[in-house]
Parts: C-alpha cells; sequence; structure tokens
C-alpha cells in the first residue's frame, strides 16, 4: 500500500494471505469458511499444493493463528494473462477456517457497484514503494476514490485495455495499492467490490490502480457459480 497507514487485522477480519513455498505473495479476501476471494494472476500456471492460507495475523513475521493448506484453485475461466481481464480466482480450502475462534469473518461480494467519486478502503501487505523489494511487515491500509470508468480508459488510453471487468481507483499520486496487495479487498460500505489486479507503476499521478470489477455481471456469475456447484 502507497500512502497509506498501518491497521490491524481486527479492522479487516476477513483479510488473508497466501504463501507459495512459503514466501508472502498475496491477499485475498474469505468470503465462507472455505472460499477465498483473490486474484487470477496471483494462483495462475501455479499448484496448490504449494500454497498456504493465513487467517488472523497483522505481521507477516507472526505466526497466524490459522493456517490452510488449498484443495482447489477455481480460476475465471475467461481470465486473460495478457491483459488482466477477468482477473478472479477462488480458493477452496483443505478444511474451513472457525470463524468464531479468534477475529477471523467473511465478507460479502459486491451488491451493489461502487459509485463513481465514492470512497473505498483497500488493505494489505504490499510493498510500501514503488521501487520497493519488500512487503511491508505490518498490515496497512488507505483510503481511495472510484474514478469515473470514462477517466480510467483516458489514463491508460493507447496503453491497455480497461474491460468492463475493471474499475479504477486512486488518490492520483498519493495512495495506491502496489505488489503484495494484489488478491486483496477494494471494501465499499462493507461489501468487497473490487479486487486489487493491476496499474502501471504505484502511486503515479499518470497510472490509477486498476482492480477487479466484482460487480460486474461476468464477475459476479464466477463468483456465484463457483460458491453454489461446490
Ligand atoms: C503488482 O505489481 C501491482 N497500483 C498491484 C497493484 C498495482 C500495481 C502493481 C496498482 O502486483
Amino acid at each position: 500500500i502507497i500512502g497509506g497507514q498501518e491497521t490491524s487485522i481486527s479492522q479487516v477480519p476477513y483479510l488473508v494471505y497466501m504463501r507459495q513455498g512459503g514466501s508472502f505473495i498475496c491477499g485475498g479476501s474469505l468470503l465462507t469458511p472455505s472460499f477465498v476471494l483473490s486474484a487470477a494472476h496471483c494462483v495462475y500456471g501455479a499448484r496448490e499444493q504449494d500454497y498456504t492460507v493465513h487467517a488472523g495475523a497483522s505481521r507477516l513475521a507472526q505466526k497466524a493463528p490459522v493456517i490452510r493448506n488449498v484443495a482447489r484453485f477455481h480460476i475465471a475461466p475467461t481470465y486473460s494473462p495478457s491483459n488482466f481481464d477477468m482477473d478472479v480466482a477462488m480458493l477452496q480450502l483443505e478444511l474451513p477456517v472457525p470463524l468464531t475462534a479468534g477475529q477471523v469473518a467473511t465478507i460479502t461480494p459486491c451488491q451493489s457497484a461502487a459509485a463513481a467519486n465514492s470512497y473505498v478502503r483497500i488493505s494489505g501487505w504490499g510493498v510500501e514503494y514503488e521501487s520497493s523489494r519488500k512487503p511491508a511487515a505490518q498490515l496497512r491500509t488507505a483510503v481511495i476514490r472510484v474514478l469515473p470508468y470514462a477517466e480510467c480508459q483516458q489514463a491508460y488510453a493507447g496503453q491497455a485495455q480497461i474491460t468492463d471487468s475493471m474499475i479504477c481507483a486512486a488518490v492520483r499520486g498519493i495512495k495506491d495499492s502496489c505488489s503484495g496487495d494484489s488478491g486483496g479487498p477494494l471494501v465499499y460500505r462493507g461489501e468487497v467490490c473490487g479486487i486489487v489486479s493491476w496499474g502501471f507503476g504505484c502511486g503515479r499521478a499518470a497510472y490509477p490502480g486498476v482492480y477487479t470489477n466484482v460487480a460486474s455481471t461476468r464477475v459476479k456469475r464466477f463468483i456465484d457459480q463457483t460458491l453454489r456447484k461446490l
């Protein structure tokens, strides 16, 4: 998180992080005791057995109170690694997370889309500066603003495609998500309306952060189908 402040997992109890081969890789959100919402690019091309999901911890150095293996990745079948269209995945856990134990909780997927210009919150252990290589030791958070779709298309015009499965948000030049925040939630009125996905650099005035649009028809259908038929 660029331009944010420290927070505690008790403020975002549905937030988890993933390790791949023991190394911190991404964030995610518990939608149910057995399903974590994250970004497709966090798990694409990887193997379930190399991943663990960590819940209830504020600091990466602390041993999380709940650690789970991953039974199955569910990656959106239309995910495009070339332009990050449909950058959404669900991680099905081997064992459910006990939600009554400690601070762990779940969050609802976005019902009503985050309106343009509304304020939303992002949280994660991602780097604090674009050039940094190491994640934040302590969980961080920032409040940013959703951009009108046209403004985001203008920002990336001729350089990248902003599809209907994407929304942009930032306090341009000041507050943004960055490497390691991927997969984590953008929260609007207590619901997860975005998933940290991509951007050109981090915290740059010209390039807002891009998030998977959880309220879009295609993303919603994928989440609903994954939760229902399994
Ligand atoms: C990344 O590299 C990344 N500013 C995540 C989010 C953003 C940029 C890069 C958005 O994972």
